[in-house]
């Protein structure tokens, strides 16, 4: 079977030995984009890396670029490029020191958190990136985005890597990647991380928070989960929802979860019908996890009268965590566990970090 990517090599070093081996998985987004002669924005070519960021030189790299053949506006990603990216990674292990993996913004934080459930024992960087502008744009944030990562990805101290996380690393910031979200569709600082702090800072040197870094786990051997389960949706409440749309989100067919983004510190509607429907959901078994609708802080059930309801129908608590990491982790959740005990459980433990 053809691969699904493309091999490039390239070597920073020479006349020196690399120090380090990189594997860079581009999949699309506007980061790769250069103009072509008619004007229009085509694909960039990785062979080309060197020319158009020739301080790559200042580092003493072995970088293989492994394209995606169907580079993707990442509107378009699904669970089967999560898992390309999860089996680039695995196949690369053992002989790559760190992974960067470029991806449009627009859904880098799914991924991002959808990567750091199905890596189980990670102990090596996954530094996602991308741009707002792309690298053949004259005032592109992609060449900064991508040499930063770059250079976070190879950082160590004696033999062990500095960073062993997914993470998102984007104008100045390098975010955890299961906590990070996109909050900027315009201006160069498109991520945020509301309810954890910043993994490091760029500026004329890197600086990093070490106490918020996962620490370096040197026996943890990686084990890659695949066949994420899909039956999944999410929920936003707002003033006015009926029951019959209600009705009809509960009644879809297979569906084994449900992320609700409710109001403030975790608050819905009180109305009865609306309580009962969820309850007789939850019983045949339905995993409904609360978010907020809220950038920062987190649901407390019970706090108000308005959720006190809901955690006693079984509604479960996602704390801080974000919509992006929740529905992902349901995914994974659901991927390798059958009893609803069990995947109740894990959904209000961290699992990596995604929640507090
Ligand atoms: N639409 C693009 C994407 O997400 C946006 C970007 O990368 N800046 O692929």
């Amino acid at each position: 079977m053809r691969p699904f990517y493309e091999l490039t090599h390239i070597d920073t070093a020479t006349p020196k030995a690399p120090d380090q081996s990189l594997l860079i998985i581009y999949t699309g987004g506007t980061l790769g984009m250069v103009y072509n002669q008619n004007g229009a924005l085509a694909p960039f070519n990785f062979e080309n890396i060197l020319e158009a960021i020739p301080s790559l030189r200042n580092y003493n790299l072995k970088l293989t670029v492994a394209s995606f053949n169907e580079l993707i506006d990442s509107s378009n990603v699904s669970p089967t490029h999560w898992e390309q990216i999860a089996t680039l990674i695995e196949d690369n292990y053992h002989y790559i020191d760190g992974f960067i993996v470029i991806h449009g913004t627009d859904t880098m934080a799914f991924t991002a958190s959808a990567i750091s459930f199905m890596l189980e024992g990670l102990n090596k960087p996954v530094i996602f990136t991308g741009s707002q502008l792309p690298i053949g744009a004259a005032r592109s944030d992609a060449r900064e985005n991508l040499i930063t990562a770059i250079e976070i990805a190879s950082q160590r101290i004696g033999e062990r890597p500095i960073v062993s996380e997914v993470c998102i690393y984007f104008n100045n910031l390098l975010l955890r990647g299961n906590r990070a979200k996109k909050v900027e569709s315009v201006q160069f600082d498109a991520f945020q991380s509301e309810n954890y702090p910043v993994l490091a800072e760029a500026g004329v040197i890197i600086e990093y928070n070490f106490s918020a870094l996962k620490p370096y786990e040197p026996d943890a051997t990686l084990n890659v989960r695949k066949n994420l389960k899909q039956e999944v949706a999410i929920l936003k409440i707002f003033p006015g929802m009926s029951k019959t749309f209600l009705e009809s989100i509960l009644n879809s067919p297979g569906l084994k979860g449900l992320v609700i983004e409710t109001f403030g510190a975790g608050n819905a509607p009180s109305n009865q019908w609306f309580i009962d429907l969820l309850k007789e959901a939850i019983d045949r078994g339905l995993l409904v996890v609360n978010v907020s609708q809220c950038m920062g802080g987190k649901v407390i059930q019970g706090r108000y009268q308005t959720s006190k309801d809901l955690a006693g129908i079984g509604v479960i608590s996602g704390s801080d965590i974000t919509t992006e990491a929740a529905i992902t982790k349901l995914m994974y959740i659901l991927s390798y566990l059958d009893k609803v005990d069990e995947q109740r459980m894990y959904l209000v433990k961290p699992l990596r970090g995604e929640m507090e």
